[in-house]
């Protein structure tokens, strides 16, 4: 039988078969999988041959297999740069929860974010949530990051939970397709899963008691069904960042679309556009033609990669 898994809890697989049926299963053997070390061997999203437990008493369902990911975003380990683990596998696109407000979500995370998603292949779009507290100040820096982040490529889209507006317009997006949810805690994830998925019930922060740093859940991905419209969430409280895994700082310009376009005109081909001469994203800068906010992120990113890597 195959099944996709929903929910990761150590040795223990939440899956779902074709007909709707959930089981809980374990693993049979050792999984190696491919070029990949991760700590885990199955994750959320994996597609999986599952089969009954012979002779075994609770008649059990032992999953026997493992189909090949389409893509996969994963987390290194903190401990050890080698171990990976693995957050969610055969996503179509993923979609970052943001906020200018009780808690602002700050530029560079969301560059980080998107770069990430470059990285791994994956399609990201940005929802700024709690639109109906907004006022001049943050409707204007709205509108400001829209257009920043709308020419590099991406779509932006402005939601109030509270206030129901916007709400369809992300629907529309998560129809048909496995969607990675995440953003900072705090920005209504779990109020919009409660929304949208039917007989839930996740807990909610209250805002007053909201402490930023404070708040360590340890829960994993778990991905939820939306029936109505086809969509699968895949949830991951407790992940504030996947951090950029592995991007060479050679590479980094590439995760940046409205810099990818350029890259073949600086002068030269290790060019890191930073100050080297004969730089098409300099120029390109210089006459206005990206967002000088974008480019400096870039530039933190890019240092932080050196400093990890010497
Ligand atoms: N004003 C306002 N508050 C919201 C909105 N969406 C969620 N909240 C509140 O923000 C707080 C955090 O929401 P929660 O769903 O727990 O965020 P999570 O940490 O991302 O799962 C809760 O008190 C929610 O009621 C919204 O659109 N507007
Ligand atoms: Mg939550
Ligand atoms: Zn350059």
């Amino acid at each position: 039988m195959r099944a996709r898994v929903y929910k990761s809890t150590g040795s223990w697989y939440t899956v779902k078969t074709g007909d709707g049926q959930m089981y809980l299963a374990r693993i049979k053997g050792i999984f190696k999988i491919e070029g990949i070390t991760s700590t885990n061997p199955i994750a959320v999203g994996d597609w999986v041959n599952l089969e009954e437990e012979e002779g075994g008493e609770e008649n059990g369902m032992m999953i026997t297999g493992i189909d090949e990911r389409k893509n996969y975003i994963n987390r290194q380990s903190p401990a050890n740069k080698h171990h990976h683990h693995i957050i969610a596998s055969n996503l179509d696109q993923s979609v970052l929860f943001a906020t200018l407000k009780d808690p602002k979500t700050s530029q560079g995370f969301i560059d980080r974010f998107l770069v990430t998603g470059e990285a791994f292949h994956i399609s990201s779009i940005i929802v700024f949530n709690k639109a109906d507290i907004y006022r001049k100040k943050e409707i204007e820096l709205f509108e400001e990051r829209k257009e920043m982040y709308e020419s590099a490529g991406y779509k932006v889209i402005l939601m109030s939970l509270e206030n129901n507006t916007g709400l369809e317009e992300v629907e529309e997006i998560l129809s048909n397709k496995t969607t990675l949810l995440s953003g900072h805690s705090g920005v209504g994830k779990s109020s919009f899963i409660n929304l949208v998925v039917p007989g839930m019930t996740l807990k909610t922060q209250g805002v007053s008691g909201w402490s930023g740093k404070g708040l360590h859940t340890t829960t994993f991905a778990e991905m939820y069904d939306l029936p109505s419209i086809n969509a699968h969430i895949i949830d991951t409280p407790g992940i504030r960042e996947f951090g950029l895994v592995d991007i060479p700082r050679q590479e980094l310009s590439h995760y940046f679309p409205e810099m990818r376009a350029l890259l073949n005109d600086c002068q030269f081909n290790n060019c890191l556009h930073v100050n080297e001469p004969g730089c098409a994203i300099k120029k390109a800068l210089g006459e206005g033609k990206f967002s000088f906010n974008r480019y400096v992120s870039y530039c933190m990113m890019l240092e932080s990669i050196e400093e990890k890597s010497y």
